[in-house]
């Protein structure tokens, strides 16, 4: 399906959205966002869907957000103009989420990438905060999500300088989980092909468990994990699962 200014994709339990905004690096405009925020929604609806992997068209992830409309904005439109609404929507998105990034994911590029579950980078990626530089600070989560990645020093570095850190630098960091020679697609989709013969249900409980105790405190997290853990021994592919270990043979999870 074409949205406009990203494509989605769904095959075989797979989406994949790219963003195509080529000629500007796919820079975020507010058009995309929301186009995002609707694919998203398109998406928690479909049950079908098992993984989702974000890519850009022409060889960058996401320059940012679009400089040009945000130049001359007030306080009052600042406001109003959030990506937060669409990015925690990917990253609360039932499914597992992988980020392709190659060539550039900057600012608000880097942010749509945090909000995904892992990022499969190709060896030219370059990620980075630049806002710093326009006068504004990573205001779509940034400032939240990239300490708890990566620790709160280096993300401090990368929040103050504005400088980009290579792709082997975001393996070393934790900021990126596999880097690939050239196009990160495909070594995403595997992941994604991988994802999605899992237990979906187990899968999505798991991810809003490990997100919750990221995001909130030690005990609730694991208060939390107790009440979903032991809910799984209500569904089919629980029992699915550890019969097919028994039996020696390939579970097939219908997510039941
Ligand atoms: N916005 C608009 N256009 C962009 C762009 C961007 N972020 N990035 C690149 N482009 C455009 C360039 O203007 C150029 O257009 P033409 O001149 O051809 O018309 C075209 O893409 C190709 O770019 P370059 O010619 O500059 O290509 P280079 O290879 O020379 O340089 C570059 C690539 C990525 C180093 C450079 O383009 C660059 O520095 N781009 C800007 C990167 C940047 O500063 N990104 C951060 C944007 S600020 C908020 C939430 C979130 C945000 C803000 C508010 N709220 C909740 C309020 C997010 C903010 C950001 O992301």
């Amino acid at each position: 399906m074409n949205y406009g200014n990203l494509t989605l994709h769904i095959h075989g339990g797979i989406a994949t959205i790219t963003l195509d905004r080529p000629k500007v690096l796919n820079a975020l405009s507010w058009d995309l966002v929301t186009e995002l925020e609707k694919a998203a929604a398109q998406l928690r609806e479909d049950k079908q869907v098992r993984a989702l992997v974000i890519s850009g068209n022409g060889g960058n992830f996401a320059a940012g957000a679009d400089i040009g409309p945000m130049a001359e904005r007030m306080p009052e439109e600042a406001k109003r103009y959030t990506f937060n609404s669409a990015f925690t929507a990917i990253e609360e998105l039932p499914i597992p989420s992988i980020a392709a990034v190659s060539g550039y994911a900057l600012g608000g590029g880097l942010e749509l990438a945090l909000a995904c579950d892992f990022r499969v980078c190709s060896e030219d990626a370059k990620l980075g905060m630049p806002e710093i530089r326009l006068g504004i600070f990573p205001g779509a989560g940034g400032t939240q999500r990239l300490p708890k990645l990566i620790g709160p020093t280096r993300a401090k570095m990368m929040i103050y300088l504005g400088d980009t850190v290579n792709a082997a630098t975001a393996l070393e960091w934790g900021l990126c989980d596999i880097v690939v020679p050239g196009d990160p697609v495909p070594e995403a989709m595997a992941l994604a092909g991988k994802l999605a013969e899992r237990a979906p249900i187990a899968l999505r409980r798991a991810k809003e468990t490990v997100n919750r105790g990221f995001y909130g405190d030690l005990r609730s997290g694991i208060a939390a994990e107790e009440d979903a853990w032991a809910s799984l021994f209500s569904t089919e592919d629980q029992k699915e699962g550890m019969r097919a270990f028994l039996e020696k043979r390939k579970p097939l999870f219908r997510g039941q």
